[in-house]
């Protein structure tokens, strides 16, 4: 059958495409929303590599601030639908708060590197 043929070619296209990826699965992309005077998620937990997005659903200005010392990420005020981003390449825990209302608060949890192989048991199928 021709559906058939197609399907195997897609697998077949896919694995290839799995087996490209890093281990560590750079290049993962996160999405933060900030409504209503929060972060959600407030605490995030991702993989080192990934991308944080957060964008801005309120009428009001916010920022994402890294309150570490040295304050690895801080965006500008962010305006509604406005978005900053930062790649976490090292592991840790990022608390970070907005400087305009500082009682918004959140945090991102990075893990180590090597999270992402569990794609690898999705080989030889
Ligand atoms: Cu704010």
């Amino acid at each position: 059958m021709i559906m058939k043929k197609y399907l195997s070619l897609w697998i077949l296209s896919l694995s290839a495409l799995i087996c490209t990826v890093p281990a560590y699965a750079a290049g993962s992309q996160v999405q933060v929303a900030i409504k209503d005077f929060g972060f959600s998620p407030a605490t995030l937990t991702v993989s080192a590599g990934t991308t944080v997005t957060w964008t801005n659903y309120d009428d009001d200005p916010h920022t994402v601030a890294d309150r570490g010392s040295p304050q690895v990420f801080r965006s500008s005020a962010l305006d509604t639908q406005g978005k900053f981003s930062y790649t976490f390449t090292t592991p840790g825990a990022y608390a970070y708060f907005c400087t305009l209302h500082p009682h918004m608060v959140g945090k991102v949890i990075v893990t180590g590197a090597g999270m992402g192989s569990g794609v690898g048991t999705t080989h030889g199928g």
